[in-house]
């Protein structure tokens, strides 16, 4: 029997899309680096390649996915793939004395998954997690991408992640201490930044805005001025029924994707609502705040970021029109440890 040439490009069409899904192999080490919050507050941190937030991992779904975690600290850690289904690969969920053996200064683990769930996901250690996680910066973003996105999703000309955390200045120097309850968080950042260190998201009218919103460590109460935002997936699932807001409120660990129509030039502050979180250690302005910028609006003398250094990767916008794979952003990366005291 022969095939007939119809017959033979619906098997290529199926082999392609068996193919499709790759195996990506990527490679993070963590970190012992100082990282710097707001001007003069520096606090010691566990950095996943020395970076707060971790570099983005960006995938597509089906994708076969394999991390060599490397750690160069002197205290243990893992990984916690928070939002993969782990479906067969329970031994990388992360979690030390259930799913693997915490990875012990200068070991390694390979972690393999399969990139099933689609959207904003996030990763984080699972050790000691109120410290590493809460007040050290182990965390950063995995996105997801859909083989068939939505007609909205496809509107999109911007994408861009905002991870909320919070910092105690009263353990800043000393590993080992702090993530009690009721402890003093009084540092509060978007992508590990307070303002006015944060930066503005620039865009022009006509823009589609998606925001890929995490509330990595802290509650948020995220308000944009002057729009509203139209909520499109809650922790990476797609919405039935996607609603608007302005205030979106996220307790920890919540991820929140909104899509934000460009419409309204203007120079609009964009923070989180709980009053104490748009302040530095009780000092404001500072905290979780940026601003978006329209293109078309000419700066003033007096607009507090008029001399601004502009970091275009700040919301991982740019890395995220790049291929599929791990992207380090520059201006999350930490500094030299000064003055190490650890307490154990
Ligand atoms: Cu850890």
């Amino acid at each position: 029997m022969s095939l007939r040439p119809w017959a033979i490009g619906l098997v290529l069409a199926a082999l392609a899309v068996i193919v499709q899904a790759e195996t990506r192999q990527f490679e993070m080490t963590i970190e012992e680096v100082d990282l710097e919050v707001a001007p003069g507050f520096k606090t010691k941190v566990w950095a996943f390649n020395g970076q707060v937030p971790g570099p983005l991992f960006h995938v597509q779904e089906g994708d076969d996915v394999e991390v060599v975690v490397q750690n160069n600290t002197t205290l243990n850690h893992t990984v916690h793939w928070h939002g993969q289904y782990q479906m067969n690969t329970w031994h990388s969920d992360g979690v030390p004395d259930v799913t693997q053996k915490a990875i012990e200064p200068g070991d390694s683990y390979t972690y393999k998954f399969k990139a099933i769930k689609v959207g904003s996901l996030w990763y984080h250690c699972h050790v000691n997690v109120p410290e590493h996680v809460g007040i050290r910066g182990m965390w950063g973003p995995f996105i997801v991408a859909p083989k068939n996105p939505s007609d909205l999703e496809k509107r999109v000309t911007i994408d861009a992640v905002a991870m909320f955390s919070g910092w105690n200045p009263e353990v800043a120097d000393t590993y080992g201490e702090g993530g009690h309850p009721n402890e003093p968080i009084s540092y509060f950042s978007i992508n590990g930044k307070s303002f006015p260190m944060t930066q503005p998201l620039r865009v022009k009218k006509g823009d589609v805005l998606r925001l890929r919103l995490m509330a990595a460590t802290i509650p948020v109460a995220f308000h944009p001025h002057g729009h509203d935002a139209l909520v499109t997936h809650k922790d990476g699932l797609p919405l039935e029924h996607p609603y608007a807001v302005d205030v979106l409120n996220m307790a920890p660990g919540e991820r929140y994707d909104v899509i934000i129509e460009m419409d309204n030039p203007g120079r609009w502050i964009a923070h989180d609502h709980y009053e104490h979180h748009v302040s530095n250690n009780g000092k404001t302005p500072g905290g979780a705040v940026l601003i978006i910028e329209y293109d078309s609006i000419e700066s003033d003398d007096w607009y507090v970021w008029k001399d601004k250094k502009i970091e275009p990767d700040f919301y991982m916008s740019e890395s995220m029109k790049k291929p599929y794979g791990l992207h380090n952003i520059a201006p999350f990366k930490g500094s030299e440890p000064a003055g190490q005291r650890r307490r154990r």
